[in-house]
């Protein structure tokens, strides 16, 4: 197994390439294109495009380097049955979960808009997580996957910072997973979430894991 070292804060953070998996959260329609879930909760999703360009080009160097790639989406089955009463109540939202919208039937698996954007459309071979829950781990084989491939080390991007990024970097660092999250490759609809949730990660010695950005992790994996 071949010792590398990703330049991180707040220090760097030794990985082995065997043992670790990138982790693209929630990169759907659905949250980065207008007409879906993210926009019905009155944001403004453009604010997300940034983690594209950056996440694009680590997923290729990943891919290159044959880490393990795996991509989730967060939705649910078209009869609802998976999906909390209390989550499809929250907001009183006019077009919510599971109702027509203009990229189909909002956050419902097999939905044109419940799909991964086609620049980070997954590959044949790497796994795709169906969650019904902001955490990738609740009620899925994520953590057996992980676990079947020896995988330690967890490089997490996607969306968004504070709410599926965040919960699965939380519920990775309690199963005893080393996060990294590079920073360019993450978006919020907050600006101050995005930072703050940042920051979050990488205080009081790394409490939940490590920040870094596309570049030093593709320098690392290179
Ligand atoms: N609303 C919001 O910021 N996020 C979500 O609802 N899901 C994810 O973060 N994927």
């Amino acid at each position: 197994m071949s010792q590398r070292t990703i330049d991180a804060e707040p220090y760097p953070l030794a990985f082995q390439p065997e043992a670790t998996a990138l982790v693209i959260i929630d990169m759907q329609r659905d949250f980065l294109e207008p007409g879906g879930f993210g926009e019905m909760l009155g944001n403004d999703v453009s604010l997300l495009r940034s983690a594209i360009e950056p996440t694009k080009a680590l997923l290729e160097t990943a891919r290159g380097a044959g880490l393990l790639v795996i991509h989730t989406r967060e939705g649910h089955r078209p009869d609802l049955t998976d999906a909390p009463p209390a989550k499809l109540a929250r907001g009183h939202l006019e077009v919510g979960i599971g109702d027509a919208g203009p990229m189909g039937r909002v956050l419902i698996r097999g939905e044109y808009g419940h799909d991964i954007i086609p620049e980070l459309y997954p590959a044949a071979d790497e796994p795709v997580i169906d969650k019904s829950g902001k955490g990738a781990f609740y009620e899925t084989d994520l953590d057996l996957i992980l676990n079947n491939r020896g995988i330690k080390t967890l490089i997490v991007c996607g969306v968004t910072t504070e709410v599926c990024v965040h919960t699965t970097v939380r519920e990775a660092n309690d199963r005893g997973y080393e996060c990294v999250v590079p920073s360019d490759c993450v978006g919020s609809y907050f600006p101050e979430f995005q930072r703050i949730g940042l920051e979050m990660i990488k205080a009081q010695g790394g409490i939940f894991g490590w920040v870094s950005d596309a570049g030093r992790v593709i320098e690392a994996l290179g």
